[in-house]
């Protein structure tokens, strides 16, 4: 999959490019991150990217020249991406729109600074805008990383074959079960005896039970969303035994 990302600043997608499993992904061949500079597109001496907005008011605008020849380079040399805008406006990014992203072959990023862009590039060149929450950033390159990070897991052996993302449980709905490594006894804290016992089958049972646990407390947005499975109605069940008994006494 190739990704181009169109910034001002180019130089913060090194460090999200040179770690981890998005540098594995890359070394590969798997994944192409070609960050372009908008000012390198920008015309006279001072390379100028941002002006001041018509109407008055405080903060700059984007300048519409620059993005419109950044974005049409981009889009010569991935000529099947979609163009996606990060903007605290669009909307809002999930597991979802990843696993959707994932079966392009390109995508073109285009982050915001300042104010935003002139509203002429978003109705001339954008496909899509992304937001990546309710909460007010300085610009669309973290977000742009962001989805980037979320998109690749999806691809086909960018992952390790036991952490493929459709086990991840948000893709089923639920949160993930509580997880432990040695030492079995930490300070006070003994690792849940069933998960030293060797038995698969038990410690299957606790993970389902873990994960149901947390969701209800922690999620309960994400367990309104599906209905119980019938492990878990039994699990559910078993509960509600455990309450009756306190509350009848
Ligand atoms: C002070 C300017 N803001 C008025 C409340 C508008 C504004 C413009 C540009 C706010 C933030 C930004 C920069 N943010 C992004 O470009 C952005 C973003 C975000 O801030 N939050 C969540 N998702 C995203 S995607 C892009």
């Amino acid at each position: 999959m190739r990704f181009c990302v169109l910034t001002i600043f180019p130089e913060m997608f090194d460090a999200f490019a040179g770690h981890g499993i998005m540098r594995r992904a890359v070394e590969s061949g798997k994944i192409r991150l070609e960050p372009v500079n908008i000012r390198d597109f920008a015309e006279g001496r001072h390379k100028v990217t941002d002006d001041r907005p018509y109407g008055g008011g405080s903060g700059m605008v984007m300048k519409p020249e620059p993005l419109a020849a950044a974005i049409q380079k981009a889009k010569s040399e991935l000529s099947q991406a979609p163009v996606v805008l990060l903007n605290p406006q669009g909307r809002c990014f999930d597991q979802e729109m990843a696993r959707q992203y994932a079966a392009c072959s390109e995508m073109i990023f285009v982050c915001g600074r300042y104010e935003g862009l002139d509203e002429r590039i978003c109705e001339a060149y954008v496909d899509d805008e992304i937001s990546i929450g309710d909460y007010v950033l300085t610009g669309g390159e973290l977000p742009a990383m962001v989805v980037m990070d979320a998109v690749i897991r999806h691809i086909p052996g960018v992952l390790g074959a036991e952490d493929a993302a459709e086990c991840d449980s948000f893709s089923a709905g639920r949160l993930e079960h509580a997880h432990y490594t040695r030492p079995a006894v930490f300070g006070k804290n003994q690792v849940p005896e069933v998960l030293l016992s060797g038995n698969h089958g038990a410690i299957e049972d606790w993970r389902r039970e873990s994960a149901l646990l947390r969701t209800v407390l922690r999620r309960p947005d994400l367990f309104d969303q599906k209905g119980l499975t019938e492990p878990e109605k039994k699990i559910v069940q078993k509960w509600c035994r455990r309450l009756e008994a306190l509350a009848s006494d």
